[in-house]
């Protein structure tokens, strides 16, 4: 079982430069590595949780996706998804070095509402989640993030845009606004697809952990 949770959380990562296994073995954790970071990638239904997590995990992920069959139609909103043919009915999981001090180990969570109970288990010992966002679906992004926040009220979140060919383009202080972000909350574009568009999502998260941002005075 892999250690889940930073010795320290106050150390920051020294390079945020990514590292890659090339070969068919997975590359060790480098021995010079003193933080292990457990983070939550979560997100409404079809966001491309699995995607990222495969884009940027250094080792082969650990995926749980079954097949999405005629059973699903009328109980998952397939609307603008019309290619979807899998999905995660348990979690996936994958790693990655950020420098030569920290590594990530990355949790993610089923899109689908029925299995969003399982997220508890999942967040225990999480410093922090990506929360992918879908603007074609805020609706979607907006109760995964509230039901975030409802459970676990003190995890760091940051919030990524996954760009997909048709999104709208909606201004960042729209989006805050749309889903209720704090102002300290990072929020960025990223496509899942990119390894280093989806490196820099976690990096902008693990900035947040260890950096966060001052809170905003209480109004009298
Ligand atoms: N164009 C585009 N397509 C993407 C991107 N990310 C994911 N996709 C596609 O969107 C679909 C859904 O991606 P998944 O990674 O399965 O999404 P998910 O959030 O894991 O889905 P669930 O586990 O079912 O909730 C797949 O067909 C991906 O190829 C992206 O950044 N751009
Ligand atoms: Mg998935």
């Amino acid at each position: 079982m892999v250690s889940a949770t930073s010795s320290d959380p106050h150390a920051g990562p020294a390079d945020p430069a990514v590292q890659r296994s090339g070969g068919s073995a997975p590359e060790p954790v480098p021995a010079s590595v003193r933080h292990s970071v457990k983070i939550l990638v979560v997100g409404g239904f079809g966001v491309g949780k699995t995607t990222l997590i495969g884009s940027v995990s250094e080792i082969v992920p650990l995926r749980t996706e079954e097949p999405m069959t005629t059973a699903s139609v009328g109980v998952d909103d397939l609307a603008r998804l019309e290619h979807k043919t899998a999905t995660t009915v348990a979690m996936d999981f994958g790693r990655v070095t950020l420098s030569d001090q920290l590594v990530l180990y990355l949790f993610g969570t089923p899109g689908q509402q029925r299995f969003w109970p399982l997220w508890q288990g999942l967040a225990t010992g999480a410093l922090g989640a990506l929360v992918l966002v879908d603007t074609r679906r805020l609706d979607a992004s907006f109760s995964a993030i509230d039901q975030l926040e409802q459970h676990h009220p003190d995890l760091p979140l940051a919030v990524a845009v996954n760009q997909f060919p048709n999104s709208p383009t909606v201004g960042h202080d729209q989006l805050r606004q749309a889903l209720d972000l704090d102002p300290g909350t990072p929020l960025a574009d990223c496509d899942a697809r990119r390894r280093g568009s989806a490196a820099g999502a976690l990096i902008s998260l693990v900035d947040h952990i260890y950096h966060p941002a001052p809170a905003a005075p209480s109004s009298p």
